[in-house]
């Protein structure tokens, strides 16, 4: 069988098992996505992870710090605003919630929002309850690999229940917040909650 032939039925099957959102059709590679440049990391004794805003103490972690935290893997479908989804994708890293706790991180009480900062300023915002989903990663590998650098290297977040653009590559801070506040798409016009179930694509739909 040719391998069109292959993703087709693949495509019909994930239809019917209702795993594909309204809009979306299969792929089979993994597409690399982003605004700007890919950073490169020589070495990460320079790299850090920053947790500030509403916390009751701010933090920095070094690459090491965070690779003492518990890891998971996970099996997840993910879904890009561009129409592409890729199925039961494989990432290994830490939980976010699990991050929260082992980290040692306290928001505040009126913390309710997250804005992830990543590598020249990208940002994109979300629901602190989101967030502490269980199938949410700040992921450090894919398929059994540690990340390549257009996927993300050396570090990601993973949101498998909203659009791919709020799954941030090269994310080095995560800011508490008491109200939400639009993140680098959703100020050019994506849409603020991104729920591919819902086509949450655009803020005019
Ligand atoms: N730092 C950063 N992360 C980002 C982006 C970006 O421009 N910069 N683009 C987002 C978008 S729009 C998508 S669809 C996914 C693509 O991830 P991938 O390249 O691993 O497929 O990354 C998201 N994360
Ligand atoms: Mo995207």
């Amino acid at each position: 069988m040719f391998s069109y032939q292959r993703r087709r039925m693949r495509e019909e099957q994930a239809r019917r098992e209702g795993r594909l959102p309204p809009g979306q059709s299969l792929t089979e590679k993994f597409p690399v996505l982003h605004y700007g440049p890919v950073p490169h990391y020589p070495d990460l004794s320079q790299w850090d992870l920053r947790v500030f805003g509403l916390v009751k103490e701010e933090k920095r972690l070094s690459w090491e710090e965070f690779n003492r935290l518990p890891r998971v893997r996970i099996v997840a479908d993910i879904h890009c605003v561009t129409r592409w989804s890729k199925l039961d994708t494989v990432w290994e890293g830490v939980r976010f919630r699990d991050f929260i706790r082992y980290a040692g991180v306290e928001p505040l009480p009126e913390a309710r929002f997250v804005m992830i900062h990543a590598e020249y300023g990208y940002t994109t915002n979300l629901p602190l309850d989101v967030l502490m989903d269980d199938d949410v990663l700040l992921a450090t590998h894919y398929d059994g690999k540690p990340l390549t650098p257009e996927h993300g290297y050396p570090l990601r977040l993973v949101v498998p229940k909203r659009y791919f653009w709020k799954s941030a590559k090269w994310v080095r801070g995560i800011e508490f917040m008491a109200e939400d506040k639009p993140g680098f798409w959703e100020q050019a016009g994506y849409h603020n909650e991104g729920d591919p179930w819902k086509e949450q694509r655009y803020w005019e739909d």
